[in-house]
């Protein structure tokens, strides 16, 4: 397991207001991303998904979000890691976001009142167009590795993080859609 951080403690008894999810669908060397159109982060390039709905597990939320976003059918989701965001502004509620993986969907991406879609060359993802954090972990994500990671952020400016990286998971006696086990 690797570490990496700014130095920082994340606080032990911080629980997240909302549940979320992300995809990042990888094809041939590109990667499937979205320009956010409404909610959390709108205007940002990000991958698709959002809030869990009552009853949900990560992979049911990461599914519906990425049909009603994209309007594709993801088949084989994998999880790799999760996100724990703390916003001091007080207007964005604390969020834990599970991230997920595929390679292979049903349908054609296509333009929503949410998400436009575009492939991109995964060595040249606009990280600039993205939240501050995803510089962090996205690479090591893309390699194949598990992660797990804190940020804070002062609206859109990333303020501290801290990160840990696992093993890839094909070296893990793991099915491929389980939690990641760092
Ligand atoms: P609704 O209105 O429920 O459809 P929804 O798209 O479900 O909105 P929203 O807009 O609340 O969700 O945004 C949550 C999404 O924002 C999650 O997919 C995670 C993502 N997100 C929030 N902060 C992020 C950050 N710092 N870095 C990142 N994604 C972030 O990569």
């Amino acid at each position: 397991m690797q570490d990496r951080s700014s130095g920082f403690q994340w606080p032990a008894q911080w629980t997240p207001d909302i549940l979320a999810t992300l995809m990042f669908v990888v094809q041939g060397g590109r990667i499937l991303l979205i320009r956010k159109k409404r909610g959390i982060g709108a205007g940002k390039v990000n991958g698709p998904g959002g809030k869990f709905e009552a009853g949900e597990t990560a992979l049911q939320c990461v599914l519906r979000e990425v049909r009603e976003e994209l309007c594709i059918d993801v088949t084989d989701a994998r999880e790799m890691g999760v996100l724990n965001f703390s916003f001091t502004c007080g207007t964005i509620p604390e969020i834990r976001c599970h991230v997920f993986m595929a390679s292979s969907f049903k349908g054609i991406p296509s333009e929503t009142p949410e998400a436009e879609p575009f492939w991109c060359p995964v060595d040249e993802i606009p990280y600039e167009l993205m939240w501050q954090d995803d510089r962090f972990w996205l690479p090591a994500m893309l390699d194949g590795k598990r992660f797990e990671a804190f940020f804070t952020f002062e609206g859109d400016r990333m303020l501290e993080f801290s990160l840990e990286t696992g093993d890839r998971p094909g070296k893990e006696k793991q099915a491929p859609s389980a939690s990641p086990s760092l």
